[in-house]
């Protein structure tokens, strides 16, 4: 109970709050993570589906699993820990979200203030010119073709080998550096460039609370580590914050 009341003292002095979050954060909502034992799909490594070379190679194998996940996410709901980072927006004047989820999880639970580092899974985009749309169709056999060009679509999502957007990452890093304050929930903290902004807040002394079931390379570093579930943990913290 201890840190959870230093981790609140820390929130509620705090200037400028950042919240980075990951997979974990959606855990509890029944979406599988990465690394976790559900984070195979069918014998493959999130790793070999989310490129650009398995689309070529194979788009309907790649199409099945964002449709897969399509399925799990429209069933899923938000829980307490998105809840209570929506709230913490609420109530902190100067707070930003930064996450890797593309579940969109977060904007559902009431989140504004949000930025989709690695995109998001309704949104696709064509794979040649520059047409874009949101949908939330789940394919089975006909894979989504572009109304303009007629070629592919693909989900507008980042993929491992491909760069983040330019302007993301710039207002990413400029958001965590002028914070005082930096939560950190749900992520294995080993996916670059996110990873870096975990990195860069910790070498420039910001406060930085972790969330998280288990132990990440960043644990010793970080001012404040709490091993818990993070729909327990934040609104527990949340029942300290000030409003
Ligand atoms: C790029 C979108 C270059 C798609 C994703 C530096 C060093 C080493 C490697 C690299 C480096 N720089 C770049 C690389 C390569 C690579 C990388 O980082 N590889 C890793 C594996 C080593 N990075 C890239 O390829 C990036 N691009 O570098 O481009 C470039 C530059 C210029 C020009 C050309 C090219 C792009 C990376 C983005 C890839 N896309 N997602 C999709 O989702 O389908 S990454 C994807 O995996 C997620 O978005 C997320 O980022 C990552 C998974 O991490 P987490 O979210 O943390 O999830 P995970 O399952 O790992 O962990 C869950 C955690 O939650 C655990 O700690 C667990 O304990 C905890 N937990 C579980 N339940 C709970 C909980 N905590 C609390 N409560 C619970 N209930
Ligand atoms: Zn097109």
């Amino acid at each position: 109970m201890e840190k959870i009341k230093l981790a609140a003292e820390i929130i509620n002095k705090s200037e400028f709050t950042v919240v980075l979050t990951g997979a974990g954060v959606s855990a509890e909502s029944g979406i599988p993570t990465f690394r976790g034992p559900d984070g195979l799909w069918k014998k493959y490594s999130p790793h070999q589906l989310a490129t650009y070379e398995a689309f070529l190679k194979n788009p309907n194998l790649v199409w099945e699993w964002y449709s897969w996940r399509r399925e799990k996410i429209k069933a899923a709901e938000p829980n307490p820990a998105h809840i209570s980072i929506a709230r913490l927006e609420r109530i902190k004047e100067k707070f930003y979200l930064i996450t890797q989820n593309i579940d969109g999880l977060h904007k559902r639970a009431g989140s504004q203030k949000v930025i989709e580092f690695h995109g998001n899974i309704w949104k696709e985009k064509c794979i040649s010119c520059d047409f874009k749309r949101e949908s939330y169709e789940i394919y089975k056999d006909e894979l989504p073709k572009c109304p303009n060009c007629g070629n592919l679509l693909r989900p507008d999502v980042v993929w491992f080998g491909e760069p983040i957007d330019h302007d993301i990452l710039q207002i990413s890093f400029d958001l965590v550096e002028e914070a005082d304050c930096v939560l950190v929930v749900g992520t294995s903290a080993v996916v670059y460039p996110f990873a870096g902004l975990i990195e860069f807040s910790i070498k420039s002394q910001k406060k930085v609370i972790e969330v998280n079931l288990e132990p990440t390379p960043f644990s010793d570093l970080c001012y404040i580590s709490i091993q818990g579930k993070a729909g327990e943990i934040l609104p527990q913290i949340l029942n300290y914050i000030v409003r």
